[in-house]
């Protein structure tokens, strides 16, 4: 789904960058590949796109099961990436794909946790960093999906979906994340049988700050990303409905967004147009790979928080020099 969403993106809207090749084993979807942009190869493998192509750059779209396999490759070809979340569900696998950028001069993978570049997420971040409303005590986050894909799991709850909060949470408040706990509210019964949803997780930074998050994959009428922020002397919340307000029938009606795509459309143009402008200055933009490694390393931690009563603690590796900035 990303990739055909990135694939018009890049030959539609963004700025500096011609998309040569599409690495896509399945033939329905490359025909799609091919059916938007015309001139694109084709290819099932990306190391044959690597040796037939003058490649600079690659954008990893794959399941994340299968990012390790491909970004290796991509980093060992000196390429730069945008890698979608998560890194990778794993803090093993994340700290292999680490252990190969490190072989390179200069940190090359950037992490498409696009929240980071949604506008209202950025605004918040910088309110809370000026203390404006006196210090932030609390965040209050809303992550519901109209329906899970078929078979979701309660671990990819968590290091597909929550994984967003387990990014966006220590940086708009500048902490990191020092313990994870996980409780169930009553059970949605149209959840397929293997799912417990919804679920409210309680993230907790190392300096206090408390951030809830109620995570619903099956919420049945739209797709709602919200925050409120609570500080000292005031609130401030982020992800309203947005769209022009009806009289429909006699009913007032707002309405939602019905995807992750549509909500965030313009934070994954300036994501991946930043990410573009940063390649061809020899940079990355945005999140690197070492965050996420750390929102891996907390998934790993709320993994573990949905089979256990209380607090888990997150714990990391030493932050290696080559991620300063
Ligand atoms: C999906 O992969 C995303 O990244 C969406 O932003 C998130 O809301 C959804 O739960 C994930 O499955």
């Amino acid at each position: 789904m990303m990739g055909i969403d990135h694939i018009k993106r890049i030959a539609r809207r963004v700025n500096g960058a011609t998309l040569v090749a599409v690495v896509e084993p399945d033939e329905d979807r490359s025909k799609i590949a091919a059916s938007l942009v015309p001139a694109v190869r084709i290819y099932d493998r990306l190391e044959d796109a690597i040796e037939a192509e003058e490649l600079d750059a690659v954008l990893v779209a794959t399941p994340a099961p299968f990012h390790e396999a491909v970004l290796i490759p991509a980093i060992e070809a000196g390429l730069a990436v945008l890698c979608e979340k998560p890194l990778a569900p794993t803090p093993e696998e994340s700290l292999r794909i680490i252990a190969a950028e490190q072989r390179l001069g200069r940190p090359h993978i950037q992490v498409g946790f696009m929240r980071r570049f949604d506008k209202e997420h950025m605004e918040l971040r910088e309110l809370i960093a000026s203390e404006r409303l006196g210090r932030l005590l609390a965040l209050h986050c809303i992550h519901r999906n109209p329906s899970a894909p078929p078979g979701f799991t309660n671990d990819r709850v968590i290091f597909d979906s929550v994984v967003h909060e387990l990014d966006s949470v220590p940086w708009l408040v500048g902490d990191p994340i020092a313990s994870i706990e996980i409780r169930y509210p009553r059970r949605n019964g149209l959840a397929e049988p293997q799912l417990n949803d919804p679920q409210f997780i309680l993230i907790e930074t190392s300096s206090g700050v408390l951030a809830d998050v109620e995570i619903n994959v099956n919420a049945g009428f739209g797709y709602q990303v919200r925050v409120e922020a609570v500080f000292e002397r005031g609130i401030a919340e982020i992800g309203r409905p947005f769209g022009i307000a009806k009289w429909v029938d006699g009913t007032y009606v707002l309405s939602e967004h019905d995807g992750f795509e549509s909500r965030f459309a313009s934070a994954y143009d300036t994501e991946v147009q930043r990410w573009v402008d940063a390649v061809r200055a020899g940079r990355i933009d945005g999140p690197s790979s070492w965050d996420g490694y750390l929102a891996s390393v907390a998934a790993a931690a709320g993994v573990e928080a949905q089979r256990t009563d209380g607090r888990v603690d997150v714990r990391h590796e030493p932050r290696p020099t080559f991620y300063d900035r």
